[in-house]
């Protein structure tokens, strides 16, 4: 092995373990739910990231940076946070219900579910007023930092269904 090639080599080296380090220490701050930005994102009930699908874009359009839209059965489900990114503190929550037409929903009762995936934390549940076109509104309270999840518990008649979405502050 020639010098050169030993530096190379050392070279990749140095940058596959600071690529390993920076890894784990994401991985961790995930798991520990603490100090890391994770973008609102809409995810299954298991937490698995949901991409936006083609029928919820062509119904929301291109969504605004602290907007998530997942569809579940017919509807379609949209979540505004405000401020975004939000830190520990109240914060708005706004979800437009839309049916797979677009056309809006008014007619529905939501409460929210906020839990943090990486610990037991105590019960906080704001239910949600009906505002006007398909928007409902909650002011909520994130009482750490850390990995969010937020459930929206949507109920129309005798038929219940959740949403999920992810968030860390
Ligand atoms: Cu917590």
């Amino acid at each position: 092995m020639t010098k050169k090639t030993g530096l190379i080599a050392i070279a990749v080296l140095v940058v596959l373990a600071v690529f390993a380090m920076f890894t784990i220490s994401r991985m961790r701050a995930r798991m520990m739910g603490g100090g890391e930005q994770i973008e609102l994102m809409a995810v299954s009930a298991d937490g698995e990231q949901i991409s936006p699908s083609a029928d919820v874009t062509s119904v929301t359009g291109e969504l605004a940076k602290g907007t998530a839209a997942q569809k579940s059965g017919d509807l379609i489900v949209l979540l505004a946070l405000n401020p975004y990114p939000p830190s520990v503190g109240q914060g708005d929550f706004d979800v437009t219900l839309l049916d797979a037409n677009g056309q809006v929903i008014n007619d529905a009762s939501i409460s929210l579910d906020l839990t943090m995936p990486a610990m037991r934390m105590p019960s906080n549940q704001p239910s949600m007023e009906f505002v006007a076109n398909g928007q409902y509104h909650a002011a909520g309270y994130y009482t750490m930092r850390g990995w969010w999840r937020i459930e929206v518990i949507i109920t129309r008649g005798a038929e219940t269904q959740s949403v999920f979405f992810d968030l860390g502050l």
